[in-house]
């Protein structure tokens, strides 16, 4: 099966997250992802949480796969000369390297530009050039703080707290991807590539884009009547953490289910939303407040929802997070059981779709990853493992014409 994106040449001058998450997924879809490391070391990953001595730990393994690996010191002449042939045949460059690095290094926009007009050049960086912090190095906890995450996720009476999904991280590489996709359809107008850049900072805010919302709202009414401050608790000038009536503002709430006292993911997350009102009370067995006045609105139902989430939850006490959900589903409730990292892991469903992978790899043995999350009525994008460091430098040298000789005396700028 040909993938759409075959043909297209990467050179993934990435480590860490940001980066490496953008350039596997356009290696699922067929491109052809050349990793270059640093001789010796490699991506900080290769070694980060290691769970096997002497094996690429998951963290590297899980954001690298589908990729070539070529060791490279770029710093060395001998070295910027083998850079300087791949990216006069390459179509995308892709880096995160802290503030100034490739200018550092000797590769300005400027002159990749000049080196090949038609290459796209993909950069991430903390926060987006200009900023009055874009000399900043940033890692993920730090761009949730400063996309506006950080402060509007939590409790009210607890600290600015960090989601666990890697927004900074992954979710920049995504929107890179994006970036990039675009641009290659821009060259295929103009002929030209052009440098595409995304902040994590600014990633992190365009998710955040409802909490924008409600500072809007919050500037012009005073409150906001879907947080669990209305109507008895007090607001500020500033969006408040709403615990889990955060994201995108629907009414609902993390719910115990049989056996919370001794499992701490014995719940569920149901939404009261408006449509599903009747429903719900028809699910309970509790007809009568369809048209009671103090219940039958979102607006009767807000100044004592905790009380009907009382109720609900007694309904719940006898019945398992799934069983809820099976009952649930039938009366058409957005609602999920709260899933844990292990059910996940083992879900036939994500199996079967290719969500959840188990790859082999020369020297783990197997290990689980998450696949494409994209699916395609055309491609099934397949997910093979990770290089390992410098496993195909001589391939890549080889292709750009170096003889057996040359690669042999390169031996100091790739050596692993
Ligand atoms: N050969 C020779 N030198 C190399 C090389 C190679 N193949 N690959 C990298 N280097 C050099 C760089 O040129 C740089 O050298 P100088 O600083 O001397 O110019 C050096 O390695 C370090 O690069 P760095 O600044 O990117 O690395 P760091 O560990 O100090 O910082 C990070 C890491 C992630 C904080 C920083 O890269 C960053 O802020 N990146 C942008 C934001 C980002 O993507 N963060 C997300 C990371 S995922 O949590």
């Amino acid at each position: 099966m040909t993938k759409p994106l075959e043909g297209i040449k990467i050179i993934d001058f990435t480590h860490v997250q940001a980066g490496p998450a953008c350039t596997q997924l356009l290696a699922w879809f067929g491109a052809d992802v050349i990793k270059v490391e640093r001789p010796g070391s490699g991506d900080v990953t290769r070694n980060q949480l290691r769970d096997i001595p002497d094996a690429d730990a998951l963290y590297f393994t899980m954001l690298n796969s589908n990729k070539k690996s070529l060791t490279l010191d770029t710093k060395k002449p001998e070295g910027k000369e083998v850079l300087e042939k791949l990216i006069r045949e390459s179509d995308v460059l892709v880096e995160n390297f802290g503030p100034g690095a490739l200018d550092r290094m000797g590769f300005s926009w400027e002159r990749l530009n000049e080196l090949n007009p038609k290459m796209i050049v993909a950069s991430v960086k903390g926060f987006s050039d200009g900023h009055h912090y874009d000399d900043l190095k940033v890692y993920e906890n730090v761009a949730q703080c400063a996309g506006g995450a950080a402060s509007t996720t939590g409790f009210w009476d607890g600290p600015p707290t960090i989601s666990a999904a890697a927004l900074g991280d992954s979710n920049t590489g995504m929107h890179l991807a994006i970036g990039i996709l675009t641009a290659l359809i821009g060259r295929d107008k103009t002929g030209k590539g052009q440098k595409v850049a995304v902040s994590m900072q600014d990633s992190v805010l365009n998710l955040c884009r409802v909490k924008l919302r409600d500072q809007q709202r919050l500037d012009r009414v005073g409150y906001l009547e879907e947080y669990p401050q209305y109507p008895h608790g007090e607001f500020s000038d500033v969006v408040p953490r709403g615990g889990n009536a955060g994201g995108g503002g629907q009414p609902g709430w993390v719910l115990k289910c049989k056996g919370w006292e001794t499992d701490p993911n014995a719940y569920i997350y149901f939404t009261i939303q408006g449509h599903a009102w009747e429903p719900i009370c028809k699910a309970l067995g509790r007809p009568e407040w369809i048209d009671d006045p103090a219940y039958k609105t979102a607006e009767a139902r807000q100044p004592h929802i905790f009380e009907i989430f009382g109720v609900i939850e007694a309904w719940l006490a006898d019945k398992t997070k799934f069983e809820a959900v099976d009952i649930l589903r039938k009366f058409d409730i957005p609602c999920a059981p709260v899933l844990t990292m292990k059910e996940l892991a083992n879900d036939p469903s994500l199996r079967a779709s290719g969500t959840i992978v188990e790859v082999p790899h020369k020297k783990r043995g197997s290990y689980l990853t998450v696949g494409s999350p994209i699916k395609f009525s055309d491609m099934k994008p397949e997910v093979t493992a990770s290089p390992l460091l410098g496993e195909h430098t001589d391939e890549v040298l080889a292709s750009l014409g170096y003889s057996r000789q040359d690669i042999f005396n390169l031996h100091e700028i790739k050596a692993v």
